[in-house]
């Protein structure tokens, strides 16, 4: 067990109202206990140093930013633009007689006379602009902070200009404010996509054709799961969003089958589709070879075609047979470390599996913003978690029932697929915690610095906000968000790469040259169960 005198010395040093906020946000997995909770997608308390965003970055940065066909106008100050400008490493190629607009950046650049007289004449203008020098698919209009603030109304400029210009123009009032961090952002692009986008374009689909929810191509991952769904045979008809293109997104009405990668960030489209179109959706993970055989043998299960499922597994050994040797080789550079897991709302989850089987144990997983759901499973979801926004769901035309008269497979094995797989299901970050191990929720740079003090991780899997701090306390990090500069990390050759990436870090002879804090410095004592 972990030490509790070091979660007591954590604490202590908070002012008596932030412990008790602070002290609900963090646990010790238990599973002696029946149902464990944790607080979380609350305010971050005034003062404490947090690796949060905000809705523009949820919102433009994360779901609608990675469609490559389209303009994406940032509306305000250029901080908003440079600081997000290809840090995410959201990959895309044009797709053939496609256009491609991911590596630029694209700003009002709002001064102050803007906030003073209004912005709106700025914004029709660079709308015009783009047209004219770059004829996109479509425009979309991602609103700052200031924005909301003066009340420019970029609802009314999109319409104008889409019926100006002839293409679709979305416009996203995402202000940076609105909700406790960027998952309220997430739902905002979210709800547009349904109402606006998505349903808009028929088109052909083979019988096992999927939706890739939640992948944003980061590093090449998405890449990577083309490559295999393609050798089994699937028609992905589209992936939200990386390396998305408009069109594609237009039909994803057609597929037969959601996948769902990253369940925070799309969670809201995947209900939606399944109420509006009847589409059910999985809950799948690409990451770690043991993770991606899983999820390719309950996708073969869910269309039920002995032909898929022969094919399925002929892929699987193919590919195994592949990674085997060189996942050997580098396991054993890796075997015996612990972890921590740092990152947003998902990929805590993600890398379990891929940490445990290259024989790294995770020993803290934090998130930033995550629902309590993704902590501790999707039934809980109470009312009062959900922020404004996230009861702001457009209206369905379609009811549940009809919807689901029309779903792809019949209600009966509907269910009876549920029982067998993750299907519209997902257990949360807790269940795939060891006993003793530490789960947080916002973790803080104060916490951070005492918990790599105190557990030494071999690596610290993390962002940039925080990774040079533990670099200079002799922990090598690796940046879980973009990767750094490689990837990619999904499926069973991103596995490779990141075993490799790993092992080259925690081995490298540079930490030797790093005098870490705690070698001068007392140590705070803790022991870890298991580890
Ligand atoms: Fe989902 Mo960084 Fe992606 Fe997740 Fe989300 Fe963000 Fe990326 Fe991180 C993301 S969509 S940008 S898997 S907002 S790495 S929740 S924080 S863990």
């Amino acid at each position: 067990m972990i030490d509790k005198n070091l979660l007591d010395n954590l604490l202590d040093v908070y002012p008596g109202k932030s412990m008790k906020n602070r002290k609900e946000h963090i646990m010790i997995k238990d599973s002696s206990q029946e149902k464990q909770h944790i607080k979380a997608n609350t305010r971050t308390i005034p003062g404490i140093m947090t690796n949060r965003g905000c809705a523009y970055a949820g919102c433009k940065g994360v779901v609608v930013g990675p469609i490559k066909d389209m303009i994406h106008i940032v509306h305000g100050p250029i901080g908003c633009s440079y600081y997000a400008w290809g840090t995410r490493r959201n990959k895309a190629r044009a797709d053939k007689g496609g256009k491609n607009f991911i590596n630029y950046s694209f700003s009002t650049d709002m001064q102050d006379p803007d906030i003073v007289f209004g912005g709106e004449k700025k914004l029709k203008q660079a709308i015009k602009e783009a047209v004219e020098t770059f004829d996109p698919e479509a425009i979309s209009i991602s609103a700052t902070c200031p924005v909301g603030l003066i009340g420019d109304d970029i609802n009314a400029v999109a319409k104008e200009a889409q019926k100006e210009y002839g293409i679709p123009v979305l416009a996203f009032s995402c202000e940076g404010y609105k909700g406790v961090s960027q998952s309220a952002g997430h739902h905002i692009a979210n709800n547009k996509f349904m109402s606006e986008l998505i349903g808009n374009r028929e088109r052909e689909v083979k019988k096992y054709s999927v939706n890739i929810l939640g992948e944003y191509n980061i590093g090449g991952d998405a890449w990577e799961i083309d490559r295999i769904f393609e050798k089994i045979g699937y028609e992905i008809v589209s992936t939200m969003t990386g390396d998305g293109s408009f069109k594609d997104i237009q039909a994803a009405h057609e597929a037969n089958l959601n996948l769902v990668m990253c369940h925070r960030s799309i969670n809201y489209i995947a209900e939606m589709f399944e109420e509006k179109y009847g589409i059910p959706w999985l809950k799948v993970n690409f990451i770690g070879p043991k993770a991606m055989v899983k999820t390719l043998r309950n996708m073969a299960k869910y269309f039920d075609d002995e032909e898929l499922i022969q094919r399925t597994e002929e892929v699987i050994a193919e590919e195994l047979a592949e990674i085997e040797e060189p996942l050997a080789r580098y396991r054993k550079l890796c075997e015996g470390n612990t972890a921590f897991l740092f990152v947003g709302g998902s990929r805590a989850h993600h890398y379990q599996n891929l940490f445990k089987e290259i024989g790294i144990e995770p020993v803290l997983a934090a998130y930033e913003f995550a629902h309590r759901d993704d902590f501790e499973g999707r039934e809980i979801i109470p009312e009062i978690e959900k922020t404004a926004d996230d009861r702001n769901i457009p209206d369905l035309e379609v009811s549940k029932d009809e919807a689901r008269y029309r779903l792809r497979l019949s209600k009966e094995r509907y269910e009876r697929l549920k029982e067998e797989m993750p299907l519209a299901e997902y257990e949360g970050l807790i269940a795939d915690m060891e006993d003793g191990k530490i789960i947080i929720d916002d973790l803080n740079h104060y916490e951070t610095e005492v918990l790599l003090k105190a557990l030494k991780p071999a690596v610290f899997g993390s962002g940039i906000k925080d990774k040079y701090v533990a670099q200079k306390m002799g922990v090598f990090s690796k940046q879980l968000h973009s990767y750094d500069y490689s990837g990619p990390y999904a499926g069973f050759k991103g596995a490779v790469n990141f075993a490799r990436d790993i092992s080259a870090g925690i081995n490298t002879p540079t930490w030797n040259y790093i005098t870490a804090p705690w070698k001068n410095e007392p140590e705070i004592e803790a022991e870890l169960g298991g580890a």
